[in-house]
């Protein structure tokens, strides 16, 4: 049984592009790479005395169930290269489930919807791009809608 996934890829260190290149490229064939957003420089949210990001959005397909999603995930990011930091700091390569079908979950280790993708403009600009129309299943909104509701100041379009 396959799975349509929506996940967040934000860098703020190092050679960002190519740690975004090298993630897409590091994906399993468990989390088979579907589509891309663009890529935009983006202001830190959160902690702002940090390097700007590039965030993008991709849309995958899996054979995974989410709590092994996530630890695939997760082992992928330690394999690029990351390392810990603080709550919302600088980091090589971030992946963030965003969607998982329209599942609604809340394991108090993974929550899907994410509970903050909708206070995030990083993360709306580049997923309206691929999901324009996918309904947020606790916010019954689309991204379309939720992406026009946030405050895109300083969100560029990556050359
Ligand atoms: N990720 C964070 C905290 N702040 N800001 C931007 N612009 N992009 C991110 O990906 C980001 C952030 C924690 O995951
Ligand atoms: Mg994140
Ligand atoms: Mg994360």
């Amino acid at each position: 049984m396959n799975h349509i996934v929506y996940l967040a890829l934000g860098t703020n260190l190092g050679d960002r592009p190519a740690n975004l290149r090298a993630a897409i490229k590091a994906l399993p064939p468990s989390i088979f790479h579907r589509q891309s957003s663009s890529i935009y420089e983006t202001p830190p949210w959160g902690v702002e005395d940090q390097p700007s990001f590039l965030n993008m959005a991709v849309k995958c397909e899996t054979t995974l169930e989410p709590e092994p999603l996530l630890k695939r995930i997760k082992e992928l990011e330690v394999q690029l290269g990351r390392q810990q930091s603080y709550h919302w700091g600088p980091r090589l390569i971030d992946l963030d489930i965003l969607f998982y079908d329209d599942l609604i979950l809340n394991t108090g280790q993974l929550t899907i919807p994410h509970p903050r993708l909708h206070e995030r403009a990083f993360v709306l600009v580049p997923l309206a791009e691929i999901a324009p129309d996918f309904i947020h299943p606790v916010l019954k909104k689309s991204v379309k809608e939720l992406a026009a509701n946030v405050n895109t100041e300083g969100i560029e379009l990556w050359k």
